[in-house]
């Protein structure tokens, strides 16, 4: 069968800053807390490898831009590092940054390609965390701050942002469940991170506007469908809580400016809700985005709690539901996340039947595999698992756009195999091979084949 594509959809990949530029102490940067935690805990980090080892695309970006064109990618979302503009998080603007991302943004456009910008991308200035990160309030309006500097510095050439990339993962990862700085392992104050980040969205989101900018923001969102293990409804009401939890306590203030009424009660019924101030509603509402980036990458399968909780344990997401390995789902080994593709049109019918069909696109999508050296054939990765896995994503993204989803792209991860929070390069995700030791950068078949569908809008499966 031939899928083709509505005419100007957006082909493309997807990266961030810290994950590619290297130079970490160098051009003005001050450290985030990733060079932090890597200084004092390498062991937590795959082979030792730390946020310095990159692709180095702060001194290789004219050459991964030909190569973006190379794959005809028409847009490519990169984030820009906070810690970079403005190193010590709310004062000076850093000269030397605001070339870098200048000389990026210009040559993209120059060579035809769209930047999407993303303003965070994970990596918290130290600085800022130390005045307590998104648990202190006072870091909404400095993230604000960064936020109209951006819009002042390059709005006038790039015309889509993003607040934030997955703002759940920073909350589960650094307050829930130790994969991320600070570490910390405690729902309220995770909650109060949500919610302050929530509302540097919106506020940034309200200059974008005041600003009168050309163009759109939004936001990514790694959206997760919950999938009960049966129709019984404790099971159901499981995947709502987890559903609740961990997809609608960012998608409703960013698509409906309010939260779910569902998640506050629950939240008060196990008291867990963050401190509000008055004018906070009014903020959020005034958050609403034009375009909504959707990162896929696994569902989440659940079943209702088998045992009861402890009730003098501190309060877990778990209380609500248990996780389910469903008997004979696909799961890509290396990274442990299941394989499904119908999730991408699962999410688009819920955002086109409950949302309001809002615009949106795939912003991340992508399949991570280990030692993919094994796969050489004739100098180059044959990576016909990343084709297989795409094109099946593809086609349910397909049947949702024939079914009238306003899905206007997508975007794979990654450009180019890069550096991973922690797992350094254990999973390589890149149509590119990266050597890490002779920077040497060679195409995958992935590649290739990207590149013919982007060229042709169209593929055959
Ligand atoms: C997403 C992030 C990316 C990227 C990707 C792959 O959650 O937005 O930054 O890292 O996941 O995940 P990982 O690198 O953990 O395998």
């Amino acid at each position: 069968m031939k899928y083709t594509f509505p005419a100007g959809f957006w082909w493309g990949s997807a990266s961030s800053a810290l994950q590619t530029e290297g130079e970490s102490q160098h051009g003005g940067k001050s450290q985030t807390t990733w060079d932090v935690w890597f200084a004092r805990q390498p062991w937590r980090f795959h082979q030792g490898i730390g946020p310095d080892e990159t692709s180095t695309f702060y001194q290789h970006w004219q050459q991964d831009i030909a190569l973006l064109k190379q794959l005809n990618h028409n847009s490519f979302r990169t984030s820009i590092s906070w810690s970079r503009l403005i190193p010590d998080g709310t004062g000076e603007v850093n000269p030397e940054a605001v070339i870098f991302y200048n000389t990026v943004i210009d040559e993209l456009l120059a060579q035809g390609i769209t930047p999407f910008i993303t303003l965070f991308h994970f990596d918290m200035p130290m600085v800022m965390q130390e005045k307590g990160g998104w648990e202190n309030r006072d870091v909404v309006a400095a993230f604000a701050r960064y936020a109209d500097t951006c819009f002042r510095l390059f709005g006038n050439r790039v015309k889509h942002w993003f607040t934030f990339n997955e703002p759940i993962v920073p909350v589960e990862g650094g307050y829930l469940y130790d994969f991320h700085y600070p570490n910390v392992v405690d729902f309220r104050r995770a909650a109060t991170v949500a919610y302050h980040t929530v509302l540097a969205h919106a506020s940034a989101v309200r200059l974008f506007r005041a600003g009168r900018y050309e163009g759109e923001i939004g936001i990514v969102l790694n959206l997760t469908p919950s999938y009960p293990r049966s129709d019984n409804p404790a099971d159901v009401n499981a995947a709502h809580c987890a559903d609740l939890l961990f997809n609608r306590s960012f998608l409703d203030p960013v698509l409906r400016g309010q939260y779910p009424q569902d998640l506050v009660e629950l939240l008060k019924q196990y008291d867990q809700l963050p401190l509000c101030e008055p004018g906070d509603s009014a903020l959020i509402a005034d958050g609403k985005i034009d375009l909504l980036g959707i990162n896929y990458y696994q569902p989440r399968r659940v079943k209702c709690r088998d045992s009861a909780v402890n009730p003098d344990a501190p309060f877990m997401p778990e209380w609500l539901f248990d996780h389910y390995d469903m008997p004979g789902r696909q799961m890509n080994p290396y990274r442990g996340w299941e394989i499904y593709p119908p999730g991408i049109y699962d999410i688009l019918t819920n955002l086109r039947v409950n949302y309001n069909n809002p615009r949106c696109f795939i912003s991340e999508n992508g399949m991570g595999v280990e030692n993919e050296a094994r796969f050489i054939n004739n100098g180059k990765i044959n990576d016909e698992y990343r084709i297989d896995f795409i094109s099946n994503h593809l086609a349910w993204l397909h049947k949702g756009i024939s079914e009238g989803c306003q899905c206007l792209g997508y975007h794979m991860w990654t450009f180019i195999d890069n550096w991973s929070w922690c797992n350094g390069y254990k999973n390589r995700y890149g149509f590119v091979q990266l050597d890490l030791s002779t920077q040497q950068r060679i195409v995958k078949k992935s590649g290739e084949w990207f590149s013919a569908v982007a060229a042709s809008n169209s593929f055959d499966k």
